[in-house]
Parts: C-alpha cells; structure tokens; sequence
C-alpha cells in the first residue's frame, strides 16, 4: 500500500540531490509528491495536510551538514513526522487497576482469540495472575480454542455455563479474578464478518458489566485500508484504549497503521507478528515508520552523521580550506578520527540502501582493510613531530627512516602515505580556488558552484 510512498520519496530524494540547502521553494515539489502518495493511499486529508506542513518547517528548520545530503534531510523530516503521527513513544495497557480488566473486541478471524492467549502467556511470564473469560459463546469452538491456550500458558479459563450471556460469564470471571486476587482479567469476545447492532449491543453490556480499564481492538492489518473504517466505527461505539495489529508478518506494510493511528488517535499497544505464541511484540513508533518508508537505514545514518560530525571539527575543515597551502597532515588525521566515530566500516554499508546487500565477507574484508590501514597511516603520523605534521616538505630520507622504526612501519609505506597526501592536498587547494570562483559567480548572479 505503500511502495508507492517510498517510490515517490526516492524520487524525491533523487531531485533533491545537488542542491546546496533546502529553501522554501526547492522543497515545494517534493511536499506536493508527499502530500499526493499519503492521498492516494487513503490517508484523511486533513491528516496529510498537517503532516505535510508538519515535514516542511521540520526540513526548512534543518542544516543540511557534514556530509548530509539536503535529500536526507527531507527523508528524516518526513521520518520524524511519521514518528509522531504513529503515536511518538511506546505505550501499554493500564494495568494499574487489580484486577485490571482487559477486553479484546474485534472483526471474526482478527486474531483476538490468539492474541489473548499471547497476552495472558506475556504477563503469567512476568509474575502476574492471569484469569481469561470465554465471552464468545456462540461457538464452542472457540471456547476450547481459548482453554487449551489459557492452560498452556499458565492462565485461569472461566467458560460459559449453559444457558449463560456474555455478560454473565464476563461478570463471573471478574469475580473469580477478585477472589483469587488475579491481577489481570482478559475477556476474549466473539466476533462477526462485519460490525452489527447485535454485537455492539453485546459488547457494550459486556464492557457495563465488567467496566474494564482496558477495550483493545484487535485488527488484522492484512484487510488494508478497511481497517480504517472498522477501528472508526469500534472506536465511535465502544470508545477504544488501545490497538492491536496482527499478521504484520505478511505483506503489510503498517500502511494500516498509519492511517487508524492518525484518524482514532487510539495508540497501538502490541503488534502480532505470527502464529506462534510468543509471536507478540511491542508497537515501536520509530520502527514502523522505517518500515513504512522502506528505506533501509537512511535516518539513523542521518542522525549518525549529524552527531558526530562536531562543530567543532566542521569549523576546522572550512578552516584548512581557508588556508593557502592546503590541508596539512593534522587535518588529515583529524579526518579519519572523525571518521573513525561513525562507527564500522561494516556497519555503515549496512546502513546505506544498495550497499546493504553487499555480501557480509565482502564488507568484513572492507572492514579489516579500510581498519587495518587507517590504523598504519595514524601510526604514522603519530611518530611525526607537530612540526612534521603541519610541514610535511621537511620529512627528508633520515626522517623517513626514524619514523617507520617508531610506528612499526616501512620507509615505502611512509613515502606511500605522502603521496597519497600530496593529492588531497592539491584538491583541497583547488577546492579553495573554485570555491572562490564559485562565490564570485554566484554574485554575479550566473549561478552554479563548483559542484563539489
Ligand atoms: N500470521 C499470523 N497469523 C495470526 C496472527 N494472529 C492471529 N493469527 C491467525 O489468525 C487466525 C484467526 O485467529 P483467532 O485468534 O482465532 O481470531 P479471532 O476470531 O479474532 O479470535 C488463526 O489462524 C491465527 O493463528 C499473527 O499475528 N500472524
Ligand atoms: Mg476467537
């Protein structure tokens, strides 16, 4: 549902790419191509809207920097918003109560019934009580269904007596729960294909029975965008607490989510990730936006980037462009520690979309290697004097010499480094040229810089 999103946002990404900054007007078709994907994925319209303006004042607000492409940028404010759109942090059931009461309602073949068991199996693991009630009566089925999982985790089943509503079982096994000082009551519930008076009516006298501080639809997120009008109307008759999605282990993209988080405003509590029993995990925010733009690692390597690329460092690279004769071995090693603080050579190509399918042997070798060799030519320049280090000119053959001895190294190796120097050296004075050219241009008002 929505590939077409990450299509367009790639797009955008792609147009982006070049520009120095980003300026009200250069991000202007990039919000439109934003605005129109959460659109034809059926998000609300007032909800795309607030997001969109909610992106801009988020990218226009950013410095695009150290090495952060003003493309990135956008991504990791369109990230940001869908964060907070998702419901921000982290939330759980209010569990405060005891017995606290946990109701499940849902469409039939949402997955209430195994969640409940997975719920019930999460917190007997944490030290609690658990009492499950059988409130779908109608199928006896799904009674046993219930018991078997209740047992097997550790759980209370109350089943229905002959002749019993669902009230009356719900009613009941919230006395169980009181007398057996449970901590949790879980009431499973029967479903229907589609919503129906009937089981409004059923469900409400159940939640005035029992009052539980908990109602909690439980929504496949496999039905798409339907789900958006099943948790509206849920949410509108019974006044939902919380979300669960299951089956996001198929294709789902958490599109689904999206779109019920932003028009209920209810969070989601818990995400069902298989058939399994343990198959429940917490709904992180971050995460399902990550999945939902489907672009690899982008904002983290963003944020990564942003971190440890300091002011401080910044200042001095502007600084050894400044200068007449270029950048001196200082910088140069000053460079690779900066580097060295992003972390693995390893871990940021797994980071980056495309490189991240490059063979794991593969990228340990670019790790050992790039490692093995940023770690001799620090040695290197750690057995140079300052003086040696700002003047690299004066570093004669005895030099040479008594500095391969002090860091382990080779006269070649020396001599391999400096040459290799000697050629950033000379970018960096020509980048000082052309910037300098460029800035004239740019007055002159024939635009275009260098394109460095
Ligand atoms: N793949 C997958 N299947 C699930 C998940 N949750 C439930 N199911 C399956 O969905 C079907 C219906 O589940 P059930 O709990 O009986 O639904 P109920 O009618 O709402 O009680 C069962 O076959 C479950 O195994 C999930 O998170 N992932
Ligand atoms: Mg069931």
């Amino acid at each position: 549902m929505f590939e077409r999103l990450t299509e367009r946002l790639q797009k955008v990404v792609r147009d982006l790419r070049g520009l120095g900054s980003i300026t009200e007007e250069n991000v202007q078709g990039a919000l439109r191509e934003v605005r129109m994907a959460l659109l034809e994925a059926d998000v609300h319209y007032e909800t795309a809207k607030t997001f969109v303006s909610g992106v801009k004042e988020k990218a226009l607000g950013t410095k695009v920097e150290g090495g952060v492409s003003p493309g990135q940028v956008f991504i990791k404010a369109v990230y940001d918003e869908l964060v907070t759109l998702l419901g921000k942090e982290q939330r759980d059931f209010e569990l405060a109560a005891r017995p606290a009461g946990v109701m499940m309602i849902g469409l039939h073949g949402s997955g209430k019934t195994t969640t409940t068991g997975k719920l019930a199996r999460t917190w007997v693991a944490e030290g609690k009580k658990v009492v499950v009630a059988a409130c779908d009566i109608r199928r006896p089925a799904a009674v046993e269904q219930l018991a078997t999982l209740a047992a097997s985790a550790g759980a209370t089943c109350v089943r229905p007596e002959p002749g019993e509503g669902v009230s009356a079982v719900g009613r009941r096994a919230l006395e169980v729960a009181r007398k057996g000082m449970a901590d949790i009551v879980l009431y499973d519930t029967g479903g229907r294909f589609q919503m129906d008076e009937e089981l409004v009516a059923e469900l409400k006298e159940l939640r005035a029975a029992v009052a539980p501080k908990n109602v909690v639809l439980v929504l496949d997120a496999a039905i798409g965008q339907e789900s958006v009008n099943v948790a509206k109307t849920f949410h509108e008759a019974l006044g939902l607490t919380g979300l669960i999605l299951t089956k996001l282990d198929g294709d789902a993209r958490g599109g689904a989510a999206l779109s019920v988080v932003a028009v209920t405003g209810v969070p989601v509590l818990r995400v069902g990730v298989g058939e399994g029993q343990g198959d429940l995990e917490a709904f992180h925010p971050d995460r399902m936006a990550g999945r939902i733009l489907g672009m690899g690692d982008v904002v983290s390597l963003v944020e990564k980037v942003q971190q440890s690329v300091d002011q401080k460092e910044a200042a001095r690279m502007e600084e050894t462009l400044r200068r007449k004769e270029g950048m001196n071995l200082e910088d140069l090693l000053a460079q690779m520690r900066q580097v060295r603080k992003l972390g693995s050579i390893g871990k940021l190509m797994e980071m980056i979309p495309g490189l991240s399918s490059v063979p794991m042997e593969l990228r340990d070798q670019a790790e050992r290697e790039g490692g093995a060799r940023m770690k001799k030519t620090e040695a290197i320049i750690l057995s140079m004097t300052p003086k040696e280090r700002r003047h690299p000119g004066l570093l004669d053959a005895r030099r040479k010499k008594r500095i391969a001895a002090g860091s382990g190294t080779q006269v070649s190796d020396i001599n391999e480094l400096l040459r290799q120097f000697k050629q950033m050296q000379q970018m960096t004075k020509r980048m000082r040229k052309l910037g300098r050219l460029g800035m004239m241009r740019g007055m002159m008002g024939r635009g275009g810089g260098p394109g460095f």
